[in-house]
């Protein structure tokens, strides 16, 4: 079973694995862990979780889920991180936890390689390390790494833009920044996905450096650029709401189609309206959920139960979609 192209063969495998793991999960969720007794545990244990930022809406969803999941298990959880998405930003914060010497790092790498060199130094340091959303180029210090399942996520963006131009004409893509390894990976099974269709071209790929306003600005640049342009793959959040209020801006609702990543409420309005045409939408707060429970089978020593690398598959809503409550329960929170 399975297929020759290993990025395949490893999504297929952790697809398993994931399945096998979510009936797991739920079992788990259900009775009490080997170890888990009672509040006094709270204090044996404390967890960090570092969010790419702390002001995206897509991390505060997962620290919605990894709170939860810390509460039943009476672990201390704590949110450390900055409001900036870079690799500058968050080196500082790594370094500081280090000194602080927790139970276990939870992390979502800003950039796959700048970030391991410190995340290196808290693993010697004895704090077993799990990568959340993003990932780093080379994973084998870590404990284990979770994640949606980028790479399809591409190629479902790819088929929708497709279905939408009739498989004819030009698509462009507004990405966030090179070095990301989750928009990285959308990014390739968009354009791999787009070879398929032989009348369609990728025009143009821009990064907007998560900045909605750039990738607005972007957006106008690309259309008042190649008149003919029929679509528009944005790779994340910010991405997104600034390509369907470039594509609003301009008049061009129906004309350029627009598909998306994630779902804060903007863009999820954007969706309702017909502007977005489609969002692929992710769990963060299973992500987080699942982080807290490997950490803690790391630190009760029930390390079998560790699944070294999953991706948990996603969820893809239209505007034909977007109001159906099965759709809904997985739209982000923007606090909690
Ligand atoms: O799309 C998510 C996340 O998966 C990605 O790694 C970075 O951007 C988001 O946080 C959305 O802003």
């Amino acid at each position: 079973m399975g297929t020759k192209d290993p990025v395949k063969a490893k999504r297929w495998r952790s697809q398993v694995g994931t399945l096998a793991l979510s009936v797991l999960s739920a079992t788990v969720m259900t009775a009490a862990l080997p170890g888990a007794t009672t509040a006094s545990a709270a204090t044996k244990f404390t967890f960090v979780l570092v969010p790419g930022t702390t002001v995206d809406p897509f991390y505060i969803t997962m620290h919605m889920g990894a709170a939860t999941e810390a509460k039943r298990l009476g672990v201390a959880l704590k949110w450390e991180g900055a409001t900036g998405g870079g690799a500058t930003d968050q080196i500082p914060v790594v370094n500081s936890i280090l000194a602080s010497k927790p139970s276990a790092l939870l992390i979502a790498p800003t950039d796959s390689v700048a970030l391991f060199r410190p995340i290196d130094a808290c693993v010697k340091a004895g704090i077993p390390v799990i990568a959340v959303d993003t990932t780093l180029a080379n994973t084998s210090i870590l404990t284990a790494a979770i994640s949606s399942d980028n790479y399809q996520g591409g190629e479902v963006a790819a088929d929708t833009l497709a279905k939408l131009a009739r498989e004819k004409g030009d698509v462009a893509v507004v990405n966030v920044s090179y070095g990301v390894s989750t928009t990285d990976l959308r990014q390739a099974g968009f354009l791999a996905e787009m070879k398929k269709y032989s009348h369609m071209k990728v025009v143009a790929t821009v990064y907007d450096e998560d900045s909605q306003t750039t990738a607005e600005a972007d957006t106008r640049s690309l259309i008042l650029a190649n008149p003919s342009l029929d679509g528009i793959f944005a790779t994340n959040l910010y991405s997104a709401e600034g390509a369907g209020k470039g594509v609003l801006a301009l008049g061009d609702k129906g004309k350029v189609f627009v598909a998306g990543y994630d779902a804060e409420p903007a863009e999820v309005s954007l969706l309702k309206q017909g502007v977005i045409n489609v969002l692929v939408i992710q769990q963060p707060a299973a992500e987080g959920s699942l982080a807290v429970q490997y950490a803690y089978h790391e630190v009760t020593g029930n390390k079998g139960a560790i699944v070294k690398s999953t991706l948990l598959p996603n969820i893809v809503a239209t505007t034909a979609t977007a109001n159906s409550p099965s759709v809904a329960t997985y739209f982000y929170k923007t606090s909690f």
